[in-house]
């Protein structure tokens, strides 16, 4: 055996193109490689292939309206409701079906059917006008991976009003900044859940949240814990099952939307210490979603499919909640960790539930493969006819990993490309139609434009690292940073675009990351080239660290890289000067990680605390960060000759070496 999987290992080490397996081919919802063909010639009235997987209660005039760059509107006159699309409108022909299959930590678990899930949102969202929410009301929803989550999200769609999950790992204070930015005077909360077996208390920290909020939040409170946490109560506080139970089969019409009214808000970190608040609108993010989601995942009403993000994240919006259940599938939602109870957690569900389709992050990946193949040798897994990843490159290693130990080679893998601000995927195979390489994500979709520019908005040559751009709008493109259109053009389209022109084609879209890409156009994303990093596929600012850092009484001064990590892909390390009268110490080191997780959460934890007298600088005073990424990721060092302070370089050097 050990010698077969040597073998094994490399033959596929050598390969680096592999063709759709003709057995998926023969069944996938697209296989006709002329769709890049015809979504060309035919664009942009191509979309109104992804505008007819949904649902109108009124019929759309134009499909996309770009009198107004960078400021697109899609599907315009249209009217819609994202709660009906993902609910209704199956319930004659599977309202007994199951919508969501929801698996909790310690084994419970509780099936939605369509009718069920139904019955609960209308609940939910009369319980939500009953408190006096409004269309367009911003209602957060800072909750775990529990089925409220999704009620909640389909309740307010179906009134109208627009919600903003906030990840529940995230701290006290970043609820607060996301409440005061939307001026979100409602809030969806939990008392707690579970984490590897053990009650975590949410509660309170909503509470610390809500209380640096600068205005009157009503909140509704889901008791997930029971008897196991006493969880406080604030005065403008409600239990969840106290007030839908006054709503026992109460029904609400679905509002419809316009088109382009928004469907909820996700901050996301960006460059500067703010987080941006994305806009998603009805039409055109529920049409992306809805066609991505059975054009690269391949989803079929019949599949159980399952998306391991969190809700709290874009991936869990998009591909377990409106993906999903706008095409009537059931989506699996597994509240835990993959290592808990054991490391056959994951692979566990996929035999007990015949899950087809398995849409997960590289850090997972990686971390799978250290665990070793005999977790999911001991399982059955040939109910998966697809595999998917997303959130960061993927190292061929893994890929063939995945391809070989989970899928048997017999499921094609689609390494997705995308975006908060876009909304749904950007680049990636379509797995009955395009060979997959390893380690590259593939062509751009159907109907986009995606190139690679030099910082002088010169092409580059094929093989050469360049920055991505997108040079044509798509439906689920983000519309604007919340209330602030400036920051908006400034951000993604400054870079690019001739900012004075009201010409489309004289905008474009920029993701802030570099790839290269080869002869056949299949793009390799290498990562973001702005001062956000990405940690186990989520996404921090560095600036957002560093000023929790500086926050520390006695550091002066920090600089946050990211740096390579085995399984996470990137790990935060933190340089830090301290303040004259103080110096390295434990104290120290536990208050800046502290002191992060209080202002992030865990996930921005360093992995690294390195105490600097200096760091390293141009002679115009701007911090080397590469510099610093050079040394945490262990490589050759870039030039210094640039610096005011060359001599710090190899004393940080000999610092990280001895931590
Ligand atoms: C969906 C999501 C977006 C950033 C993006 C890029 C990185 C995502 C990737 C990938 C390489 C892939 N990223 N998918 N890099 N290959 N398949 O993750 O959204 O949290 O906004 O992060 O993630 O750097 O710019 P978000």
């Amino acid at each position: 055996m050990a010698d077969d999987t040597g073998e094994l290992e490399a033959r596929l080490a050598e390969q680096d193109e592999f063709a759709p397996p003709e057995s998926f081919v023969e069944q996938a919802n697209v296989s006709d490689e002329s769709i890049y063909e015809r979504f060309e010639e035919n664009w942009p009235e191509c979309w109104n292939a992804a505008a007819e997987l949904i649902d109108w209660s009124s019929d759309y005039e134009t499909t996309l309206d770009d009198s107004n760059p960078p400021f697109y509107e899609w599907f315009t006159g249209g009217e819609l409701n994202a709660s009906q699309n993902c609910l209704d409108r199956h319930l004659d022909e599977r309202g007994e079906e199951v919508a969501i299959e929801w698996i909790g930590e310690l084994g419970e678990t509780r099936r939605y059917t369509y009718s069920e899930l139904h019955r609960e949102v209308n609940e939910v969202a009369a319980t939500l006008r009953e408190l006096g929410v409004e269309e367009d009301d911003v209602v957060t929803l800072y909750m775990p991976m529990v089925p409220e989550l999704p009620i909640a999200m389909l309740a307010c769609a179906r009134i109208g009003a627009p919600h903003s999950v906030v990840f529940a790992g995230f701290s006290a204070e970043a609820l607060t900044t996301r409440m005061n930015s939307a001026d979100s005077e409602y809030l969806i909360t939990c008392d707690g859940y579970y984490r590897r077996g053990d009650a975590l208390e949410h509660k309170e920290k909503a509470d610390e949240g809500v209380s640096g909020v600068d205005h009157d939040v009503t909140g509704i409170v889901v008791d997930r814990l029971g008897e196991e946490y006493d969880h406080p109560m604030r005065e403008r506080d409600h239990d969840y099952d106290e007030l839908v139970a006054e709503q026992a089969g109460a029904t609400v019409a679905p509002v419809d939307r316009d088109a382009e009214d928004m469907l909820f808000l996700m901050y996301t970190s960006g460059t500067t210490g703010k987080p941006k608040g994305v806009k998603h609108t009805t039409g055109g993010y529920l049409a992306w979603v809805a066609w991505t989601a059975q054009a690269v995942l391949d989803i079929k009403p019949e599949d159980t499919y399952w998306c391991s993000a969190d809700i709290g994240w874009i991936t869990g919006h998009s591909y377990i909640v409106y993906g999903p259940l706008a095409l009537g599938t059931t989506t699996v939602m597994y509240e835990g960790t993959p290592d808990y109870p054991e490391k056959d957690r994951i692979w566990e569900i996929v035999e007990e539930y015949d899950v087809t389709q398995l849409y997960t992050a590289p850090t997972a990946i990686r971390a799978f493969m250290k665990w070793g193949t005999e977790y999911p040798d001991e399982h059955d897994l040939s109910s998966l006819r697809l595999l998917g990843t997303v959130g960061e490159p993927i190292n061929p290693r893994a890929w063939k990993w995945y391809y070989t130990h989970i899928g048997d080679e017999d499921c094609p893998v689609v390494d997705t490309w995308w975006q908060t601000e876009t909304g749904g995927m950007m680049v990636t195979t379509l797995p009955g139609v395009g060979n997959m390489k390893p380690g590259s994500a593939g062509p751009p979709l159907p109907g986009l434009d995606a190139q690679l520019l030099d910082s002088e908005g010169d092409p580059v040559d094929n093989g050469r690292a360049g920055y991505l751009t997108i040079q044509k709008p798509w439906p689920g493109m983000l519309r604007t940073l919340y209330q602030n259109d400036e920051r908006f053009v400034e951000e993604y389209w400054s870079e690019y675009s001739d900012t004075d022109s009201d010409d489309p084609d004289d905008w474009v879209y920029f993701p802030e990351d570099g790839a290269k890409v080869d002869d056949d156009g299949y793009i390799t994303v290498l990562g973001r080239v702005d001062d956000v990093i990405n940690v186990s596929g989520h996404r921090l600012g560095t600036m957002e660290i560093e000023s929790a850092i500086v926050g520390v009484e006695g550091i002066a001064e920090a600089a946050v890289v990211g740096g390579s990590h085995e399984l996470k892909g990137e790990s935060v390390y933190a340089y830090v000067i301290t303040e004259d009268e103080y110096e390295e110490s434990d104290d120290l080191h536990d208050a800046i990680v502290a002191s992060v997780e209080e202002a992030i959460g865990p996930i921005a934890r360093p992995e690294e605390v390195v105490f600097t007298p200096e760091l390293p600088k141009t002679r115009s005073g701007k911090i080397m960060r590469r510099l610093l990424e050079d040394i945490a990721n262990d490589d050759e060092l870039g030039t210094t000759s640039t610096l005011r302070n060359p001599n710090v370089v190899s004393d940080i050097q000999q610092k990280v070496t001895d931590n």
